[in-house]
């Protein structure tokens, strides 16, 4: 079964867990992950559906007249493009365990894919509004929430639905994707059509959609009650990160050197970026290398000289709102959304 559950090579990435596959961020060098390198957070397997009879239902409570449309009608609508960086909701979810002592295994239900640092890619989607999408079918005034349905519905905990309230649904930047950085989606990342819901925990970025339920009442299920949950909320927006562009842990020679990483806030340009080699007590500014966009990471850079023996190196990120990061992560039974300054462990050999 390995060789079937996904369409790209796993070579190039870490494996995690079942069906899942991290990017080494190391293997990066630019501003846009190409698809290749890019993770893969899949429940069960990669879809191979066929653009031919592929349809996309729109239907609910809260639509006047339920729609079925063809991959050539979707591909004829005007589109939107947006560069945003998707990153699962465990993402670094193993830091609770390196950085802080913090360990939990769940007994019941979904597998938690065991993530490091490379849970985490940034490309430019494109493809119709999901608002013009919904706008096809007739909307209702009633219209609360919007749920796309992946075709993978054949798995073991619930499919992946994954409700949003109606604002989020009709922004102008959540779009349902049928390319990524200018090429049509690979199977791996949701071919023929996924969502794009830029800010949010990857989850809500369904893949291989091939249905929308828009309705009137909340829409719930395990994953909105119970899977992405802290203290009792749903989650819903990312937060903001800084990592290292190192293996963790990393080793490497003694000398002069340029060290990269990766920075991101859900929805707001980066104001700085910051590193230190002390334990935080003092900090200095990284440069910032790429592109600075609201909805995309930024790559870093600073320069470090390596001398022989154990280091820890700390970066700390701050958006243009001020949003940074804490030096701790507060625990959560889901080992979501850990975003604590991280002490990545340098050796540097003699
Ligand atoms: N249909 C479907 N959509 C899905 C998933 C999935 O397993 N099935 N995984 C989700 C999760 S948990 C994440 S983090 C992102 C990952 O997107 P990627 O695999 O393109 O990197 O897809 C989301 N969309
Ligand atoms: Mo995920």
């Amino acid at each position: 079964m390995s060789d079937t559950i996904w369409a790209k090579s796993p070579d190039a990435l870490h494996r995690r867990g079942q069906t899942s596959l991290e990017t080494p961020l190391e293997s990066l060098d630019g501003y846009l992950t190409p698809a290749d390198r890019f993770f893969v957070c899949n429940v069960t397997e990669t879809q191979r559906i066929d653009p031919a009879t592929y349809r996309l239902e729109i239907h609910g409570d809260a639509v006047a007249e339920p729609v079925t449309l063809t991959l050539e009608h979707l591909a004829a609508m005007p589109r939107h493009t947006v560069r945003s960086y998707l990153e699962c909701a465990g993402n670094q979810r193993k830091l609770f365990g390196a950085l802080q002592g913090q360990y939990v295994e769940r007994t019941e239900g979904g597998e938690d894919v065991p993530w490091v640092l490379g849970g985490v890619g940034m490309a430019e989607w494109s493809g119709p509004r999901l608002r013009d999408v919904l706008a096809l079918a007739g909307p209702c005034e009633t219209m609360r929430w919007v749920a796309p349905l992946g075709l993978d519905i054949d798995n073991p905990e619930c499919p992946i639905e994954i409700p949003m309230p109606v604002e989020k649904a009709l922004h102008e930047d959540t779009i349902l994707a049928l390319t990524m950085n200018g090429a049509p989606l690979p199977a791996d990342h949701g071919f023929p059509v996924r969502a794009i819901v830029p800010g949010w925990i990857g989850t809500y970025s369904v893949k291989w959609v091939g249905r929308i339920t828009a309705s009137a009442q909340e829409i719930r299920n395990y994953r909105t009650d119970e899977y992405y949950v802290i203290d009792g909320v749903t989650v819903t927006r990312q937060n903001v990160k800084s990592s290292l562009a190192l293996p963790f842990p990393a080793t490497m020679g003694p000398g002069p050197k340029r060290i990269h990483g990766y920075a991101r806030s859900p929805d707001r340009p980066m104001r700085s970026v910051e590193w230190s080699a002390n334990g935080g007590q003092s900090w200095q500014s990284a440069d910032i290398i790429s592109p600075n966009e609201p909805y995309g990471w930024v790559r870093f850079a600073f320069a470090w000289t390596a001398t022989p023996g154990e280091h820890s190196l700390m970066t700390r990120a701050t958006d243009e709102a001020g949003e940074t990061q804490p030096v701790t992560c507060p625990f959560n039974p889901g080992t979501l959304l850990f975003n604590a300054i991280i002490a990545h462990p340098v050796t540097v050999a003699a």
